[in-house]
């Protein structure tokens, strides 16, 4: 069995920090009234004295006759309450307002008339809400000098283009804490002030007693006892080494609290995290880990080392996210959970290494896995960061720019000042630095959590191929003269160089770009459900006006949707006719509506054509 090692840099002595060969210079009222058994009367009873906004949209068979204004008239009819016109965002669709009603008394009042096919809230789109927590914008502790606080939770900046903007993810989704993310790591300082409320009751997979460090083989208590090791204890020609938290960094940067007044944010906001230790002194072996993956996402509930013990995971994880490896290829025991992860639905997210641009190391080079490579803060790849094709994306991973002094582009996250067992929990900083691969996994962890948030029905498969088409190109300029662009990996080192897709993923991640579209994916597919004209709920089928099939057009197609691949436009020109590609089994949907908007080119793979209708 191979020893496996996590991805981080114990870069910076007491003197200051010096990078890893690098040389660039580059950074969302009620008043008390007697119950009442009629729907409509009740909605209204709860009118408070907001201002109710809705849009509404009437059947086409049954809709008051007129224009909106006529129908905000019918309607206040209907209600015995004054309710005004608003704008008209179709033919049969439009915004109404009611002063003495709130929003949700004109919803459920609209709701229960049998002319009205959907009402929704008329919401109020505001700038995004920032973060309270200090780190987030501040330069770091001690510093003095360094302002780059979480620069790369932020959105892109010429000074930071590899920033992955989850300030603006966060708008449209701050996570849910259902959605667990498991950490395979060190364990987790279960009592750090920033991940206490956030971190489910994970499990302690070590069972080598000289590595575990905490007295006992494998146990409930999945916290850090520390890896500190003496001189020639993993290696004789190993030194000595200080505890590195590495799992509290990692938990940190997927699930610390966030906008709670203190320490950091994360990238995954209210996402919950999983401790699963897997790790300890001289890292950790890949019987414990592959446990710790299958228990983490509920495949196992054999918690025993020797004999089975029954222990299930009351809080199943989907995604895991794994920064360690070692060098050499994915072995049957890791493809084969892999396999089963991702029939399961879970999600596997892996650091690619950093051996300085050798291969993908594995775990992550195994399929099925997102394997994540390490940028810098101009979006070039980081010195000491892994590549190959195996990479899906890439994610800052923590850089410093300058040789000596604070550094300037470390990931502020959760970790403690015990040189050797736990003391105070603090946070990373630009002497006591959080850099390496290890780092950017658990960005692209969170975001696939908040992705599963917005929109639980995604596949694996679909997760990645989402992350992959909503990475930003990589830049092409912008690193000093002498950096030239990424070769394919070989047996000889790589320092700095201009990723390409063959090299680093897709791209440049992008927080925001992906729990967008995994969001509207979302409205889209539920836009269906809502319409019955459109798609029927117990099937899974979709009825279409038009069709064209090869030279002929077809009208009621009815098919079965395989998966939501664009939206398309949510405004433009009525568009004329949907069309189906037969070559690759994709079929452009003309209209469909989404809440308050209607989307033209909507694509989608087909499953099967179940009906193919009448010739037009
Ligand atoms: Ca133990
Ligand atoms: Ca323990
Ligand atoms: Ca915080």
């Amino acid at each position: 069995m191979l020893r496996i090692l996590l991805f981080l840099f114990l870069l910076c002595a007491t003197s200051g920090c010096s990078e890893a060969p690098e040389s660039s210079t580059s950074v969302l009222a009620s008043k008390q009234v007697a119950p009442t058994a009629d729907p409509t009367q009740r909605a209204l009873n709860q009118a408070s004295g907001s201002r109710a906004r809705v849009i509404v949209k009437f059947r086409k068979r049954s809709a008051p006759v007129g224009d909106e204004l006529s129908r905000a008239a019918w309607v206040s009819g209907k209600l015995g309450s004054r309710v005004r016109h608003g704008r008209a965002l179709g033919e049969f669709t439009q915004s109404m307002h009611a002063d003495s009603l709130s929003t949700t008394g004109l919803i459920q009042a609209l709701e229960v008339l049998p002319e009205v096919e959907w009402v929704v809230e008329d919401r109020r789109h505001r700038i995004r809400s920032m973060p309270n927590d200090p780190l987030f914008f501040a330069g770091q502790p001690r510093s003095g000098t360094v302002e780059a606080g979480q620069w790369f939770l932020r959105t892109p900046s010429s000074l930071t283009p590899a920033a992955i903007d989850a300030l603006r993810a966060w708008d449209r989704q701050k996570g849910n804490p259902q959605v667990v993310v498991a950490v395979l790591d060190s364990g987790v300082l279960l009592n750090h002030p920033d991940l206490v409320a956030k971190v489910r009751p994970g499990y302690d997979f070590v069972s080598d007693l000289s590595s575990a460090a905490d007295g006992t083989r494998r146990d409930t208590d999945p916290n850090d006892p520390g890896d500190a090791t003496v001189a020639g204890e993993c290696d004789p020609s190993e030194p000595a080494t200080e505890s590195s938290w590495h799992g509290t960094q990692v938990a940190g940067l997927i699930g610390a609290a966030t906008d709670n007044g203190i320490g950091i944010a994360s990238a995954g906001h209210d996402v919950s995290v999983l401790p699963v230790r897997v790790l300890g002194k001289c890292g950790g072996y890949d019987s414990d880990i592959i446990a710790g993956m299958l228990w983490a996402a509920g495949l196992s509930t054999n918690v025993g080392f020797g004999r089975p013990v029954n222990y299930p995971n009351p809080f199943p994880a989907s995604v895991l996210n794994l920064s360690f490896g070692s060098q050499g290829t994915c072995s049957r025991s890791y493809a084969d959970a892999m396999a089963q992860l991702n029939q399961k639905g879970v999600t596997v997210v892996a650091a690619a290494g950093n051996d300085a641009g050798l291969p993908v190391s594995t775990p992550a080079n195994c399929s099925g896995v997102i394997a994540v490579a390490g940028i810098r803060h101009i979006g070039t790849k980081v010195g000491y960061s892994n590549i190959g094709a195996e990479v899906s994306i890439s994610a800052p991973a923590g850089n410093c720019v300058n040789l000596g002094g604070p550094c300037l582009y470390p990931l502020v996250t959760t970790t403690n000042s015990g040189r050797r067992t736990p003391e105070s929990n603090t946070y990373s900083d630009a002497f006591n630095t959080s850099v390496g691969t290890s780092f950017a996994a658990p960005l692209v962890s969170a975001t696939v959590a908040l992705m599963l948030s917005a929109n639980p029905g995604l596949s694996p498969a679909n997760i990645r191929s989402m992350l992959k088409r909503t990475a930003r190109p990589f830049p092409t300029t912008g690193a000093q003269s002498d950096v030239s662009v990424c070769d394919k990996p070989s047996g000889r080192e790589q320092l700095e160089c201009y990723c390409t897709t063959r090299t680093c993923g897709a791209g440049l991640l992008s927080t925001y770009n992906a729990v967008r579209l995994a969001a509207d994916l979302a409205l889209t597919q539920s836009a269906y459900r809502d319409n019955a004209d459109l798609y029927d709920p117990e099937t899974g089928q979709l009825q279409i006006g038009q069709v064209d099939v090869g030279s002929d057009r077809f009208h009621n197609v009815v098919v079965t949707i395989d998966q939501v691949l664009a939206l398309g436009n949510q405004a433009g020109p009525d568009y004329p006719i949907s069309r189906f590609d037969r070559s690759k089994g994709v079929l452009e949907v003309a209209q469909v509506r989404v809440n308050t908007a209607l989307f033209y080119n909507v694509t989608v793979t087909l499953k099967e054509v179940l009906q193919i209708g009448v010739p037009d």
